[in-house]
């Protein structure tokens, strides 16, 4: 029996409180309402960003209770009055970066009768009620849990490197963090033959990850300063571009500090907690030293999406080799304790 839509129940991870784990809940799934899409999810990544969300990263949190997730994957199953860029029965990736189509409001869940809140997009529910920009219609013959990796891991580490750094041939670039979005920019900047790409983690594990998606060097900052031994490789200049992809103070400056003075580039994606001021040498601006931040390192979705999944499909962009775990919606709380203790490279829900 087919369900009309407005009738439908899903489960969803709910996280009702700060540094408590997602609780399982059967919510109502509303109708989509002017400029929202109703998707049936497949798969969702898990970004570092909801364990940041959960555990209180950014400060009070006005929104609880409420759905999580940013990046993933699936079918329309419907959609709101004005909606024009994607139709029943397309594939979609979901994701948090803003593409074409309207900006709706945010949808309200319903468990009995107390509302859960939601924000344009939510991925870690079995059915979501998204804004017409945060899905993307792709081809039908890409398989839907490598697509679920092109919401937010794969756009923002190759789209730093690519579209916003302009990362140029023969070039030196260090990564910190290899998780999800950091072997996203070493695979970026192995794409665009960067000379030296070197890798820094606090974990073997991810070192390997990295060497396989093309860091030349690695660094386990546990056993080596990072900073000393990226100028020892650079012949004691530091590298043309450093991106920092943890999300720490500590690292931040290290990123800094590793990049050449004249005119070295610094890109700062990890998400720096609310409550931490970093602290820089700030004269090498004043030569040409580079230091910015990154959202969703200026993705265009319906430019980029296509591509890289062309890239794919020659056998160019790793996306395989990306998912290292694969967990059901109740053990999502399972996925955040790996990803705290480092051994994952990307996980991925599988719903249905
Ligand atoms: P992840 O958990 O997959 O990777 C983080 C990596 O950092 C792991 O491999 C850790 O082992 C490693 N690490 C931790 N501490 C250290 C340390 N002291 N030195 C070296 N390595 C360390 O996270 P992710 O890749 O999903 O996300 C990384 C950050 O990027 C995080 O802050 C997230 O919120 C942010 C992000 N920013 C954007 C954006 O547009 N700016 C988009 C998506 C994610
Ligand atoms: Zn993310």
């Amino acid at each position: 029996m087919t369900l009309k839509v407005g009738d439908m129940n899903m489960k969803a991870a709910v996280l009702y409180e700060i540094n408590r784990p997602l609780v399982i809940e059967n919510l109502k799934v509303p109708e989509p309402d002017f400029g929202q899409v109703l998707v049936k999810v497949y798969f969702s990544g898990v970004c570092h960003k909801q364990l940041e969300e959960i555990k209180g990263k950014r400060g009070v949190d006005p929104y609880l209770p409420h759905l999580l997730g940013h990046e993933g994957s699936g079918v329309v199953e419907a959609i709101g009055p004005g909606v024009t860029h994607v139709a029943t029965g397309d594939h979609v990736v979901l994701s948090w970066i803003k593409g074409a189509g309207i900006n709706a409001g945010t949808p309200i869940y319903c468990k009995g009768n107390q509302p859960i809140n939601a924000g344009w997009v939510t991925t870690f529910n079995e059915y979501a009620v998204v804004s017409e920009n945060r899905v993307t219609r792709i081809r039908q013959d890409m398989p839907l849990d490598k697509a679920a990796l092109l919401g937010c891991a794969v756009p923002t580490g190759l789209g730093v490197v690519i579209n916003q750094a302009k990362v140029t041939l023969g070039s030196t670039v260090a990564i910190f963090g290899a998780g999800g979005i950091g072997v996203n920019a070493i695979q970026g900047a192995a794409l665009v033959n960067a000379s030296k790409i070197i890798a820094v983690d606090i974990n073997d594990y991810k070192l390997q990850l990295a060497q396989a998606f093309g860091a030349t060097h690695t660094i386990n900052a546990t056993k080596q300063d990072p900073v000393l031994k990226i100028k020892e490789i650079t012949d004691g200049r530091g590298v043309d571009y450093a991106f920092e992809m943890i999300g720490q103070i500590e690292t931040m400056e290290q990123a800094y500090e590793s990049a050449r003075d004249d005119g070295g580039y610094v890109n700062v994606v990890g998400v720096p907690p609310h409550d931490k001021k970093m602290s820089i040498d700030a004269f090498p601006l004043h030569s040409g030293k580079r230091l910015v931040g990154a959202h969703s390192g200026d993705t265009q979705k319906e430019r980029d999406f296509p591509r890289y999944i062309a890239l794919y499909f020659a056998g160019k962009l790793k996306l395989d080799e990306l998912i290292t775990h694969r967990f059901r919606l109740e053990e999502i709380n399972e996925a955040f304790r790996i990803m705290e203790r480092g051994e994952l490279g990307r996980a991925i829900v599988e719903f249905w």
